[in-house]
């Protein structure tokens, strides 16, 4: 008997957890199974405790993802580990593919998967129950393990053709749960949804590219759109956010899932790239507009070239990209969210993010709409990335140990609150933070469903003054005003807000 555990990731903008739920769907017809969401029931440990006391539960599988699912992760690894010694700990997702030595340095964790486990988990467990003809653990793909006192580690696993992937078991959890707190600027009753995995670039600061090394697969438009109805009917979905990395590589799939889902009524998002999106045809916009296509997540990263060159970031992209992408996006209607990493290890900090703040504002000039989210570069562990070589020359360096990992030092630097690099100041980044103050104020999110009317004429109001004269410094009197107003700027990821 198998227990999946989605730790709480966050204190808002829950979504059904898709990746236990992947797993599940591959144990369907082998195993029994429990799915249980931290965020959802707030007790976790002591529901855990019960299904390994009273429901036979032997093995625990725990999705891992930085900040705070990694500390939930930990303490409730830790504590169950203490309680039920026999329990076996399986932890998967970023943070143990991205540090799997480190997870299994620690008493409190059995095994690691590096990477997409859709196959390897069964493998695993046939293993550990002795299953006739069950593959040995050495052949395990992804799979990381201890024996005679050291970590072994086999090769990564490749992820799955995503059409392989069935229908995910949502009959696991109250799907209701979910959508009742979920409405966003997308549409009410939102869900989240993976079509494809990986990218095919290999930007430096990206720990997809850290784990997918330039791979990309997507669902088939036929598939994507059948499971999207499937959710209309059976859960009267309202919005769509996709997960994918990069749900806009290819044009056509874009085109023909935006075709059939027209006339339905669900507001759809997804993250993409400057310079693929650049290259659709008019077509292709106008169907995304028309097909309920309300804002898109674009990793716009710098107006520098000499930084993009540093993040590999590949392609085409340039500033230009950036400047007619906001030009497009207004032309149909369609809210670009630009995300900047800024911070990034080079000669002329100070020089680069003043830069980056000036070309922020131009952008804001073309298209008001824009969403701006501002990340300050926190290094991933990649280790063919001359970003991450960069950082490691200047002095940057992980912890060591989960407990070290979990400490607020580090959960900061998870959230990129904090990024711990020695190149970045504490003036740097309180200048960033400033301007965000200041821009958010002088142009608040679009996306904030809140925050309409004398609300809005408020917060500009307050940030006009700075926003023009460009004195950022100590903006207590807008802070002031967005606390009153209880204003949420725009800053996990780039999803769609909450009402
Ligand atoms: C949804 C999501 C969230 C949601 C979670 C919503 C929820 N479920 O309630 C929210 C908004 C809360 C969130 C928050 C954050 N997130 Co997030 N999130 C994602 C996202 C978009 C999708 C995850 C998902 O469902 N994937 C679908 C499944 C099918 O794929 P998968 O998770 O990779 O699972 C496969 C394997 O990894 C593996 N696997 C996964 N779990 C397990 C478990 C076991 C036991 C095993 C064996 C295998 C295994 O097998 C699965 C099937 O093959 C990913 C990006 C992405 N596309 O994956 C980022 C991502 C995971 N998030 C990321 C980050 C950084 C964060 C934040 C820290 C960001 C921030 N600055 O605020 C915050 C943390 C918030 C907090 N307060 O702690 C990064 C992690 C990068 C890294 N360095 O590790 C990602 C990769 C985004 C990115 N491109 O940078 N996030
Ligand atoms: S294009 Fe985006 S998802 Fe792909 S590697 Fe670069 S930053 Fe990561």
């Amino acid at each position: 008997m198998i227990a999946l555990l989605n730790p709480r990731s966050a204190k808002w903008g829950f979504r059904v957890p898709n990746s236990i739920l992947t797993l599940g769907a591959f144990l369907e017809n082998s195993y029994e199974y429990y799915v249980v969401d931290e965020n959802i029931t707030l007790n976790a440990e002591d529901e855990i405790a019960k299904l390994v006391t009273q429901g036979g539960v032997k093995y625990l599988g725990i999705t891992v993802m930085p900040a705070l699912q990694l500390r939930r992760a930990f303490d409730i690894s830790k504590a169950l580990k203490t309680r039920f010694p026999k329990l076996t700990i399986i932890w998967g997702g970023y943070f143990p593919s991205l540090h799997p030595n480190t997870v299994l340095a620690s008493n409190y964790i059995d095994y690691v998967i590096k990477g997409h486990a859709e196959v390897s988990f069964k493998e695993l467990i046939d293993n550990l129950e002795n299953k006739p003809g069950a593959k040995a653990l050495g052949q395990i793909a992804g799979l990381s393990y201890k024996s005679d006192g050291k970590i072994l580690h086999n090769p990564k696993s490749e992820p799955i053709d995503p059409d392989l992937i069935p229908r995910l078991p949502y009959h696991r959890v109250d799907v209701e749960k979910y959508l009742k707190i979920s409405k966003t600027y997308l549409g009410p009753r939102t869900v989240g949804y993976h079509s494809s995995v990986g990218c095919p670039f290999l930007c430096g600061f990206c720990a997809v590219a850290g784990i997918y090394k330039g791979k990309w697969l997507g669902r088939s438009a036929e598939l994507t759109v059948s499971d999207i109805i499937f959710l209309k009917e059976k859960y009267n979905i309202g919005a769509v956010e996709f997960h994918d990395n990069n749900f806009f590589v290819a044009e056509k799939r874009v085109y023909d899932f935006a075709k059939a889902v027209n006339g339905l009524g669900i507001g759809w998002w997804g993250e993409a790239r400057p310079d693929t999106v650049m290259k659709f045809s008019d077509d292709t916009w106008q169907m995304m507009a028309d097909a309920g296509c309300k804002m898109i997540f674009y990793g716009a990263e710098s107006s520098s070239e000499e930084i993009l060159k540093l993040m590999h970031k590949g392609g085409t992209q340039t500033a230009e990209t950036l400047i007619e992408l906001a030009e497009k996006s207004k032309k149909y209607g369609i809210v670009p969210e630009f995300s900047f990493v800024l911070g990034s290890p080079t000669d002329h900090v100070t020089r680069d993010i003043d830069n980056d703040l000036k070309f922020i504002k131009k952008i804001k000039q073309v298209n008001p709409d824009s969403e701006i989210i501002i990340y300050t570069y926190s290094p991933v562990n990649f280790e063919d990335s001359e970003m991450s070589l960069a950082a490691k020359m200047q002095g940057f360096g992980y912890p060591k140990t989960l407990e070290e990992w979990v400490s607020p030092r580090w959960q900061n630097f998870d959230l990129r609150k904090n990024p711990l690099t020695p190149w970045l100041k504490p003036h740097h980044f309180k200048k960033i933070r400033n301007f965000e103050k200041t821009l958010n104020a002088f142009y608040p999110t679009k996306s904030d469903l809140k925050i309409k009317g004398w609300k809005r004429s408020v917060l500009k109001l307050m940030g006009s003054w700075r926003y023009f004269s460009s004195v950022y410094t100590a903006p207590y009197e807008i802070m002031l005003t967005q606390k009153l107003l209880r204003y949420r700027q725009p800053e996990i990821e780039g999803f769609a807000f909450e009402d």
